[in-house]
């Protein structure tokens, strides 16, 4: 059976703020580059319109969630759209930072419902071949967030970080798989390095290369 994504595969990282997914998502493109794939790293919110207005809001202020919850989806439906599906039709290994599990976590733990949300998302969004959720505990996530020299922001709160972290424990799809974020960073990216090269394996992607 052909895959969704054929020609290219989608890869998704999730998880809480400061877990570590945009050191992974560098550590796999490498990874991508020495296996001679063709790979692009994205994230969301984007740097679009939409994204830029979610990005402001987390320093002045949230937005109600309806008006936060369909900014997240246009933002999307756009990245979707000029990045995601194209780069996907050339054959490219797109490494997402984040996409829409994080709106049923962060949504979730706002009072939506993740299950709701994820069906809007799945009627224009591509679904992922694999979602690595990098999982750590709130304090841990913060505390790299402060150590890096930042202040967490209205979207990091660990009382709400830890709501987001129990409904991403929930996902059930099979294409999640969690890692524990709370090792090394060489530690994390040798776990995901081998679930990476076994989904490539088994989207026939290894094959490809010369
Ligand atoms: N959001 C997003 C929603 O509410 N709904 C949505 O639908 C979407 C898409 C995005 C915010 O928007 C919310 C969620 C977010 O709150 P952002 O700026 O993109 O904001 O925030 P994050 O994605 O959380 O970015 P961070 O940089 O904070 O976290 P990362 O990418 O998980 O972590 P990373 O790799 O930058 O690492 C953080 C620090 O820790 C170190 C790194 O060097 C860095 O200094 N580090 C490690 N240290 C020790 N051990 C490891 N294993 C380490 N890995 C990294």
């Amino acid at each position: 059976m052909q895959r969704p994504n054929d020609p290219g595969f989608l890869l998704v990282l999730e998880g809480i703020d400061g877990a570590g997914k945009s050191t992974l998502a560098r550590q796999i493109a490498g990874q991508c580059d020495a296996l001679g794939l063709a790979s692009v790293i994205s994230r969301e919110p984007t740097d679009g319109p939409h994204g830029t207005a979610l990005r402001r809001s987390a320093k002045t202020g949230r937005l109600g969630l309806d008006e936060e919850l369909d900014l997240f989806l246009k933002d999307r439906a756009e990245h979707v759209e000029t990045l995601i599906r194209p780069a996907l039709a050339r054959g490219e290994i797109v490494i997402l930072d984040r996409y829409y599990f994080s709106t049923a976590a962060y949504q979730g733990a706002r009072g939506g419902d993740p299950a709701e949300i994820i069906a809007r998302n799945e009627r224009f969004a591509p679904a992922p071949d694999l979602v690595l959720l990098l999982d750590i505990d709130p304090l841990g996530g913060t505390g790299r967030i402060r150590q890096r020299g930042d202040v967490p922001d209205d979207f990091e709160a660990e009382s709400y970080l830890a709501k987001v972290r129990a409904i991403f424990l929930a996902l059930s799809q099979p294409c999640v798989h969690r890692v524990d974020a709370a090792r090394s960073a060489d530690d994390v990216f040798r776990e995901c390095a081998v679930l990476v090269s076994d989904a490539l394996a088994d989207a026939g992607l290894l094959s490809r290369v010369t």
